[in-house]
C-alpha cells in the first residue's frame, strides 16, 4: 500500500489526527493507498510554517528563486517517467498522455515562472506640474492557499505554485484528494533541489476538511482555486468577508463552433481531441459541437466514424487513447446524463455505455459519446458533464451560433472554425468566454491570460497576471 504524507515545514509527517483516506485506482477500481485528511490542526501548522519562511523568502534575490525554480524544473525532467506513471495510476489517464502533457508542462510551468520573473517590472507615473514622482511596489503577499482539481493534477498544481513561489510567497496547499500521488512525490525534487523549508507545503485531504481549514485560515491572505463552479461560490462566499484576494478558475460547457469554410480535415482531426482528450475531463473541452447546416451531414458521417475508431482501454497500454475516468462517482454521474439525454430527445449517435476492459473489470471506463441534440435548451447542452460526452447540432449562420455559444451560465473556452477572418473577429468580439481558439485548440503560450467569464471565475492565471494575482500593488509618492 502506498503511503501519501504531508509535507510541511520540508519534512513528511503524518495527520494530527491520524484520519486516512483510501486512494483509488481508476484503471482497476482498486484501494492501492491511504492518504492524509488533514484537519484543522495540520493547516495551521503548515500556516505557520510558512509564516516562519516567509521573511527570508520574500528577501531572496530575484536570481536566487530563479535558480531554484530553475532546478525544480529540471529535477521534473529528470524523473518524468516515474510521475508520468504516477500520475497515470492516480487519474486513469493515458500513460502516454501524462508522458506528453501533463508532466512537460508542470515542468514548464517552474521553468516559465523561473524566467518570468525576473522580467517582471512595475509602473511608474511622474506627476507632471506637481513635483512629484510615482513608483509602484509590487510586495508578495505573504502566505497564500493553493487548491487544485484532479483532472491534470501535477498540471493544475504548479501552474499556481510556481507563480506564487517566484512571486516571495509562502504556502500552503492542497491537491485534490483523489489524485494525491504526484504533489507527494513534488515534495521530494523540491527537498533535492534546495527550495527553503516552509516555503511549500503540502497538506491533503478532503475538501470538506482540508480545503475548508485552508480557505477559512485568517492568515492566508490569498485563494487561487481551480475546480468546480459550487465549490468556487462556497469559497468566495467563505473567504470574501475576510477580504482574501480570490482567483477562481472554474467550470465550462465550452462551444465549437464549426463554419463551412474551415480547414475541414484539420477541424475534424483537433475535433476529436477538443471533444475526449483526457476523457472528457478538461475545462478547456468543447463539449457543445455546433456545425453549419451545410456540411453539418457530412460532419456527422465523418466525426462519428473518427471517434468510434478510439480505443478506450488500460492507461498503461500503448495504443490507449481513452482511459478511465477518474472516480466510480464521476464515472456514475457522467453515465447519468444519458439517460437525461434521452429524456430530453438526444439521440446517441456513438458511445454512451460504460466499458468492461479483459482484467480489469472493475475500471471507471465509459466510451466516447456523441448525441445529437436539436436544443441548446437542455440539460446535456447547459451543465457540465466534464466526462467523454458531446453533444452536435446544426446552426445556420453566425448570428444563430452566437446566440446558442453564448446561452449558457459558463463562459470559459470557445473554439472557431473558419477561414474567413472578418467572421472569426467578429466572433471573438462578441463571444462571452475568457479564452477564443480560431482553427485550434488548447494551443497554450503560457506568457497569456487564461481564465473564464460568468460561471467560470473570476481572475486571470497566466503570464505577469499570475505574478499580479500573487503581489500586493503599493503605490509609493515622492515629492521633490
Ligand atoms: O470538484 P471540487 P469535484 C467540475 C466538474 C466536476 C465538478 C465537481 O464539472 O464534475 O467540478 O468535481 C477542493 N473548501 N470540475 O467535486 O470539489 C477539493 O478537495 C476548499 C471542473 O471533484 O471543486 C479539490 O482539491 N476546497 C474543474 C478541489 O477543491 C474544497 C476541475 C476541486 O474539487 C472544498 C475539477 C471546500 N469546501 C472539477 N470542497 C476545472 N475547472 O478544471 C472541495 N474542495
Amino acid at each position: 500500500m502506498n503511503k501519501v504524507l504531508n509535507y510541511i515545514n520540508g519534512q513528511f509527517v503524518d495527520p494530527v489526527n491520524d484520519n486516512w483516506l483510501d486512494n483509488y485506482s481508476p484503471a482497476d477500481g482498486d484501494i492501492y493507498g491511504h492518504i492524509p485528511d488533514s484537519s484543522k490542526e495540520d493547516v495551521a501548522q503548515a500556516y505557520l510554517a510558512a509564516k516562519e519562511a516567509f521573511p527570508a523568502w520574500s528577501q531572496t534575490t530575484l536570481e536566487a528563486r530563479s535558480r531554484l525554480l530553475i532546478k525544480i524544473s529540471e529535477l521534473l525532467e529528470a524523473n518524468l517517467e516515474r510521475f508520468a506513471e504516477a500520475e497515470s495510476k492516480d487519474n486513469g489517464k493515458p500513460i502516454s498522455l501524462a508522458r506528453s502533457v501533463d508532466i512537460p508542462r508542470a515542468a514548464s510551468n517552474f521553468r516559465f515562472f523561473g524566467n518570468a520573473i525576473t522580467q517582471f517590472a512595475s509602473e511608474s507615473h511622474e506627476s507632471v506640474g506637481q513635483h512629484a514622482m510615482n513608483f509602484t511596489l509590487r510586495q508578495p503577499i505573504g502566505v497564500v492557499g493553493c487548491i487544485s482539481p484532479w483532472n491534470l493534477p501535477l498540471y493544475l498544481f504548479t501552474w499556481k505554485i510556481a507563480p506564487a513561489i517566484a512571486a516571495g510567497n509562502c504556502i500552503v496547499a492542497k491537491p485534490s484528494e483523489v489524485t494525491p500521488m504526484t504533489a507527494f512525490l513534488l515534495g521530494d525534487i523540491c527537498t533535492e533541489a534546495g527550495l527553503p523549508k516552509g516555503v511549500l507545503n503540502i497538506v491533503h485531504g478532503s475538501g470538506h476538511t482540508t480545503g475548508q481549514a485552508i480557505i477559512e485560515h485568517p492568515g492566508i491572505k490569498a485563494i487561487s482555486f481551480t475546480g468546480g463552479t459550487t465549490t468556487g461560490a462556497h469559497i468566495a462566499k467563505t473567504a470574501a468577508p475576510m477580504f482574501k484576494k480570490l482567483s477562481l478558475e472554474l467550470g465550462g460547457k465550452n462551444p465549437n463552433i464549426i463554419f463551412s469554410d474551415c480547414d475541414y480535415d484539420a477541424m475534424l482531426e483537433t475535433t476529436v481531441r477538443s471533444s475526449f482528450a483526457n476523457q472528457g475531463q478538461i475545462c478547456l473541452c468543447g463539449s457543445r459541437i455546433f456545425v453549419e447546416a451545410s456540411i453539418y451531414d457530412r460532419f456527422k458521417t465523418d466525426f462519428v466514424e473518427k471517434v468510434k475508431q478510439l480505443k478506450v482501454g488500460h492507461p498503461s497500454a500503448p495504443d490507449t487513447d481513452i482511459g478511465a475516468l477518474v472516480s466510480k462517482s464521476h464515472l456514475e454521474k457522467v453515465a447519468g446524463y444519458i439517460d437525461i439525454a434521452g429524456n430530453e430527445g438526444g439521440t446517441l449517435l456513438c458511445g454512451g455505455h460504460k466499458v468492461t476492459v479483459d482484467g480489469y473489470e472493475n475500471g471507471y471506463y465509459f466510451e466516447p459519446t456523441i448525441i445529437e441534440i436539436d436544443s441548446n435548451d437542455c440539460r446535456v447542452n447547459q451543465e457540465e458533464i466534464f466526462g467523454p460526452i458531446v453533444t452536435i447540432m446544426p446552426f445556420e449562420g453566425e448570428k444563430e451560433a452566437l446566440k446558442m455559444a453564448n446561452a449558457v451560465k459558463y463562459g470559459l473556452s470557445a473554439t472557431i472554425w473558419t477561414n474567413n477572418l472578418k467572421r472569426a473577429m467578429s466572433m471573438s468580439n462578441q463571444l462571452q468566454a475568457g479564452i477564443i481558439w480560431i482553427n485550434t485548440w488548447m494551443l497554450r503560450d503560457l506568457r497569456t491570460p487564461f481564465g473564464g467569464v460568468k460561471a467560470s471565475g473570476v481572475g486571470r492565471e497566466g503570464g505577469f497576471e499570475a505574478l499580479r494575482f500573487f503581489t500586493q500593488a503599493k503605490n509609493v509618492c515622492i515629492k521633490y
